[in-house]
């Protein structure tokens, strides 16, 4: 799929040859095998959305790549009829923004779960938000590990029982929209899987930012974790309520105290500002030392850093 020497530069915006444009994808040529998801998964409506995104904005398999780590909601990439990689449980992330800082011209969407994002990959997630790599995250949280059959994850409520925890969990959950902000994220959004036209908004907002987007969205889990959600959709006596429209998400502090809102909370984009990019700080790096080696070949170069090194 990648295949550009690690030196690149900077990849301009592909020009169709004259005479080849090309139709962007629909959603019958995107969707793959038949997921294997439980029927009435959450994740079924995220991959739908997905689908509507790309046809929406009428991509091509060159524009564009799904990456995820490891669970049930990372099988994403396998129902995508386009590229993408099913990676290493919670290193969805290190892998994205390889692609991203060496093809700056794709759009860049990684996927996965609680497990995925918060505990085993908990580092990458913070890491990844501070550089600002520019990428997309959506983070399908069921509160459960799904793919194992039930164990406590990080955003499993207190008393909340499990294979791992069969008195009921014990530790204090997480708050991911708190961590992304405080980790750096330059975009941070909460939506839920069962208001579409909502998940298909936050992922249009995230995928025209430029730097690090994450969206944490509600996903249920129907066979471990029923009814999580039933508090924020309205379809089961829930409330659905948009973030206040005088919330100013340039603000980091108002965006902090709404994410400390009581479940079900709010939904919409709490935070959004905007600072230079890893790919941009290293795209200016890469053009100056490409400028002190210009007109050489690939092998001059690597002589030239062996005599310095001698
Ligand atoms: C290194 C490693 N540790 C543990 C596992 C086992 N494992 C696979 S998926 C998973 C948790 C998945 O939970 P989550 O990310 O919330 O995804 P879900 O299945 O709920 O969508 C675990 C612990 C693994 N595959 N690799
Ligand atoms: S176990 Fe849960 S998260 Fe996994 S496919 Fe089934 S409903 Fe979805
Ligand atoms: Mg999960």
């Amino acid at each position: 799929m990648i295949a550009e020497s690690p030196v690149r530069v900077d990849v301009p915006a592909m020009a169709p040859v004259p005479g080849s444009e090309r139709k962007g994808l629909t959603k019958k040529e995107l969707a793959a095998d038949h997921p294997t998801w439980c029927p009435g998964c959450g994740d079924f409506s995220v991959l739908a959305l997905y689908f509507k995104l790309i046809e929406k904005r009428k991509l091509t398999h060159e524009q564009f790549v799904s990456i995820a780590g490891i669970g049930c909601s990372s099988r994403f990439p396998y129902f995508v009829q386009a590229h993408g990689v099913h990676f290493i449980h919670g290193r969805a992330l290190p892998f994205a923004s390889g692609i991203s800082l060496s093809r700056p011209d794709l759009h860049v969407f990684a996927f996965g779960g609680d497990g995925d994002a918060y505990s085993i990959g908990g580092n990458h997630f913070s890491h990844t938000a501070r550089k600002n790599v520019k990428l997309t995250y959506v983070v399908m949280d069921n509160w459960v590990y799904g793919l194992t059959k039930k164990q406590t994850s990080p955003t499993s409520p207190l008393g909340f029982k499990s294979k791992t925890d069969p008195w009921g969990a014990v530790d204090y959950p997480i708050n991911p929209m708190k961590q992304a902000i405080a980790a750096g994220a330059t975009f941070v959004a909460r939506t839920t899987s069962t208001n579409p036209n909502h998940v298909l908004a936050m992922m249009e907002a995230a995928m025209d930012h430029d730097g690090f987007s994450f969206i944490e969205c509600l996903s249920e889990c129907v066979e471990f974790y029923e009814g999580a959600f039933d508090a924020a959709n309205p379809r089961k006596g829930g409330m659905f309520k948009e973030i206040p429209k005088d919330h100013d998400a340039t603000d980091e502090t108002a965006a902090y105290q709404l994410a400390g809102t009581d479940f079900p909370g709010y939904f919409g984009i709490f935070y959004n500002i905007n600072k230079p990019t890893k790919n941009a700080k290293e795209a200016e790096i890469n053009r100056g030392m490409m400028e002190k080696v210009k007109g050489l070949k690939d092998w001059q170069i690597l002589q030239k850093t062996f005599d310095r090194l001698k």
